[in-house]
This record gives C-alpha cells, structure tokens and sequence, in this order.
C-alpha cells in the first residue's frame, strides 16, 4: 500500500471554488480560506485543475507558461502559502499536468511560427496537400484537427485550434517537462493528474480511416512510445521524489488501463480515470444521451473493479454533468445524492469528491445558451445547427451534457457565497436550498452524511484493502462485499426510484445507512446501506 492509497481526494475547479476579492473569479487565496472546510470534511489530497498562466480558452487547459501562476488566480506566492497551509492540516496537492498541447499564446507556439526557429519542430506544422489539410484527423471538440498559420502552412491540434499539439519526438520536449515538473514537485506537490496522457505520441500523420468521430484517433492512441513517455518520465522524475500520477486516460479498456499502470520496471501511472461507466448513459457520443441503465452502469464498475489492482474512482468531474442529476433523482435529492456517495467511498480505489458534489449540487438551470461560457459547448451549439439539427433537441443536448454544468459556482451560503461581486459563470438558483451552511447545520444532510462516510472509510481497513466482491446487480440494485481477513462490509445499493423486494440478514451492524431505521424486506428509493457482517 503506498501513502496516498489510505486518502480521500477532492477536486477543486479554481474559477468556480471561492472567489476572495470580489472580482468574480475563484482565486487561491480563496482556497486558503476554505481549507478548514475540506479539513472538517476530512479530505486529504486536493487536485487542482490548472492554475497556471492562461488565456482561458479553455479555462486553464491552455497553459500559457507551465512555470508562472495565472494572476486571475494570485501569485506564486498564494501557492506556496496554499501548499504550506494545506500540510498543516493534513491536506497535499495535485496538481494538472498537460502534456499533450500548450496554448497558442505559450512563447514556443509563438516562436514556431517562425520556419527558422528551434522551436518550429516543438509543434506539428505541415503544409496543406493542394487545398487540402495535411490529413483528415477531426478534434475533440468536433471540426477538423488543423488551423492555419499566417503563411499558410497548418498545424495540428486535438483540442481547440487555441491548444495546439507538442510534437513529443522532438528531443528536447522530455527535458523541458522533467523541468516543469521539477520545478513543481521541489515546491511541495504531492503529484500530478496527467491530462489526456495516452494521445500525446503520435506514430504517424497519415489520414485515419473513417470513424463518426476522432478520425485519425488510430494514429496517436495509446501508442508504444507514448507507453515509453510514461514510463520514464515515472522512472527517472516522479519515483525520486516519492510523488504519484494519476493519468486521465481516453477510451482504455481493462486491459490497456493495466498496461498504462503496469508494474516494476514498466510501471507507469499509479491509477487513471477511466470513461466507460461514464460512457454507459451515452450512445456513441456524449452528446446523444439515452437512458441511464443502473444494472449497466454496475456492470461496468463490477468488471473494473475485478479487473484493474487499484484505480481512481470518479462520478464526476470538471467535464461531466453532476451525478445526482444523472444519475439520481430530483425528487428524491437527498437520498439519491447520498447513495451514490455510499458507492463513491466504498469502491475499492481512490475515491475523488468533484467540489459541490459533497452538497449534491445539480445540473446548472440555465435559460439561454448565452449563459455558457465552455469552448466546446459553443462548438457543439454551433455544430449542431450546421447539422440542422431541431432547436429543442440542441437545447436539450447543452442542458443535459455541457460541462459548465459542473462549473456553475460552489454554493456556499443561501445567498451563493461564492463571490460579492458578479460571479464569472451564472450561479445556480437552487442555492437556498443547496449550500454549504444549510448543510452544516443539519445532521442529517448529505454534507453531514458524507462526513460520517469519510469517517467511515478512515476508520476502517476494509474500505482501503479489502477486496471487492459484487453480491447482487440486478433490477437496479446494486450489491456488493468488501472483505479482509478480518472484516467483512455488506454494501446494499438501490439505483432506483422504485421500492424493491430485497431481504438480507441482519446479523451484523449497521455502519451506515440513508433512511431512518430499517425495513427488513424491501429497499426503499435509493436506499443505501453498509453492514458488518460475519465472516463464511
Ligand atoms: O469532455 C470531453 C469532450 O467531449 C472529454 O472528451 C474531454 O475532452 C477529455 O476527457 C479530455 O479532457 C481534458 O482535456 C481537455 C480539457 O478541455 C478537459 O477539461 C480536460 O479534462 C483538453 O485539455
Ligand atoms: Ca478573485
């Protein structure tokens, strides 16, 4: 067992967490002022998603210089504060690391413009073939993988034409990251999460056969050098300072996840986010949505639990829509919100609490598509009308899946909290009823429940070591085991809406539980339970 595997992790999206000076922007010295908040929630690593210089075309995904803190957020100094104020209470740092492309403002995309320059080969530029791009690769955010340069050559970009790609077979671009992350780990970083980290080496750039999506993805996914990449940047950088990676890895299955974690010698990552119970409610893309399928979703987690030594667990993040509004339920807020934290902190791996998440935030309640500010939703709603697509099925699309609807403000009191001045993203209106202070005052909220379950978690071992067994996944119910030789939990989700016949003995203690005392031979809606019970 290494350190950070005892942990519960926690994910604070800067520019929406606490905003310190009024300007409407959560910065770092509002983190500072809510590390006794993370403390009493009992959480002990933080990643935070990018702080660092940016032009914010895609909120910090486009660094502008790795080495320097973006002033919206503070200074460098604020950081080092927050790393100091953090150890005193137990709390270390994660930060993002994005290896995969800078922003187009970084100086070495500015001075590879320049044909001459050393830098020119730290960026795949190309000429187009006739008026053609220089191959048919498409991007994340939907539209084609290349933009042009003021002479007419092209260059290459996954993300959006601000993000262009580093070109990782230029010799000089591992020594330029050993730096960065140096720089970082000697100020007290406990590790990274490692954005997009398994497209970073493209093999060649050739045209990718037809796909509905990420044409060109054969190309660049996963491949041999980027394998090597990891593993030495794990080797030679992150294993000297006893710091950890935990890689978010696009489209793995069980067995490339195990090759990317691998182990001595070719050890790379320690545990990746992996998509595909997020991909469960989706067909094809994330955009087309179908109905969430609880037995499904079980399923998949069951196989990576059964297949994978340890990883991250995760129900949402910066890039997903919030879970209890996915898949939970609006009428039964409380209890849905608190099962499925229940199954958060009780799968083997580590679990990651996404900011607001602990208070059952919802999917924001937006009225016009002038309230979002996310790059790729705007794509999409642009996308979407080339495509002729009806107007309410657009609409319906951004409500259900723009990742702004993670991004709304933290709320912090009934009045919002999150900033005296107008906040940079619409808040979400529900925050009377959805805040921090509300919840801290009554027991049985789901801040309150989440407490008792970190509690939990912390107290025993079987949570951390035990292994994972499913008991039950059908009907919507999910049921599984954690055992060690020396204790054994019953773990007994409901997924649904609906009461359940379900009978289980009692024997054992209950640790835990969503509903006042127990009903013996049914579950009701989204009850959630963890039992003691006696070993075989
Ligand atoms: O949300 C997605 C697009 O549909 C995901 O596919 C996402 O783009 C993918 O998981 C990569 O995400 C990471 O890198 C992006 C950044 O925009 C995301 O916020 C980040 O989590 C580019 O840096
Ligand atoms: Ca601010």
């Amino acid at each position: 067992m290494q350190a950070f595997q005892k942990g519960v992790f926690y994910q604070i999206y800067p520019r929406s967490f606490n905003d310190s000076n009024g300007d409407g922007i959560g910065d770092i010295p509002g983190i500072i002022q809510k590390l006794d908040y993370l403390a009493s929630l009992g959480v002990n690593y933080v990643w935070l998603s990018p702080v660092y210089a940016s032009p914010n075309v895609d909120y910090g995904y486009d660094i502008s210089d790795y080495l320097s803190i973006n002033p919206e957020y503070g200074t460098m100094a604020d950081m080092e504060k927050l790393i100091k104020e953090g150890k005193k209470r137990g709390i270390y740092f994660i930060m993002d690391l994005v290896m995969n492309h800078t922003s187009s403002e970084h100086a070495w995309f500015k001075a590879s413009l320049d044909p001459d320059s050393p830098y020119r080969d730290y960026y795949y530029h190309r000429p187009g073939r006739g008026k053609k791009l220089p191959n048919n690769w498409t991007s994340f955010f939907g539209g084609k993988a290349w933009s042009q340069n003021p002479d007419g050559t092209y260059y290459l970009h996954l993300f959006a034409p601000n993000q262009p790609d580093l070109n990782w077979d230029h010799p000089n671009m591992y020594e330029e990251f050993k730096k960065i992350i140096r720089f970082w780990l000697d100020k007290g970083i406990k590790g990274f999460r490692c954005d997009v980290v398994n497209v970073m080496s493209k093999k060649t750039l050739v045209d990718g056969r037809p796909r509905l999506i990420l044409k060109g993805l054969e190309h660049y996914h996963s491949t041999p050098k980027n394998h090597e990449i990891l593993r030495r940047i794990r080797k030679e950088i992150i294993e000297p300072y006893g710091a950890f990676l935990v890689g978010e890895t696009v489209m793995v299955d069980t067995k490339l996840a195990n090759d990317l974690l691998g182990e001595g010698d070719s050890k790379e990552l320690d545990m990746l986010f992996s998509f595909e119970h997020m991909d469960a409610d989706q067909f094809l893309v994330k955009w087309f949505k179908r109905s969430f399928k609880p037995n499904k979703f079980s399923k998949i987690l069951t196989k990576w639990q059964q297949s994978i030594p340890w990883n991250a667990i995760y129900l949402e993040n910066h890039d997903q829509p919030r879970s209890v509004s996915r898949y939970g339920s609006n009428h039964y807020h409380k209890e849905s919100a608190k099962m499925l934290s229940t199954l958060l902190l009780t799968l083997k791996g580590s679990p990651f609490i996404y900011q607001g998440q602990e208070i059952g935030m919802m999917n924001v309640d937006y009225k016009s598509i002038d309230d979002y500010k996310d790059v790729e939703t705007k794509n999409i709603w642009a996308l979407s009308k080339k495509l002729l697509f009806p107007r309410f099925y657009r609409w319906r699309m951004i409500k259900n899946v723009s990742r702004d609807n993670a991004r709304s403000p933290m709320q912090w009191d009934a009045k919002g909290g999150f900033s005296t001045g107008t906040p940079w993203l619409r808040i979400n209106h529900n925050q009377k009823k959805i805040n921090v202070e509300t919840q801290t005052e009554d027991g049985n909220s789901i801040l309150s429940y989440y407490k008792r379950l970190i509690k939990i978690r912390n107290q025993y071992d079987v949570f951390v070591e035990g292994v994972f067994k499913p008991v039950y996944q059908r009907r919507g119910l999910f049921v599984y085991t954690r055992e060690t030789q020396n204790m054994k939990v019953l773990i007994i989700l409901n997924m649904t809406s609906k009461y359940k016949k379900y009978s289980y003995n009692l024997d054992g203690e209950i640790l835990l539980r969503n509903y006042p005392p127990i009903e013996m031979k049914r579950l009701r809606p989204y009850e959630a339970l963890i039992i003691e019970v006696p070993h075989d």
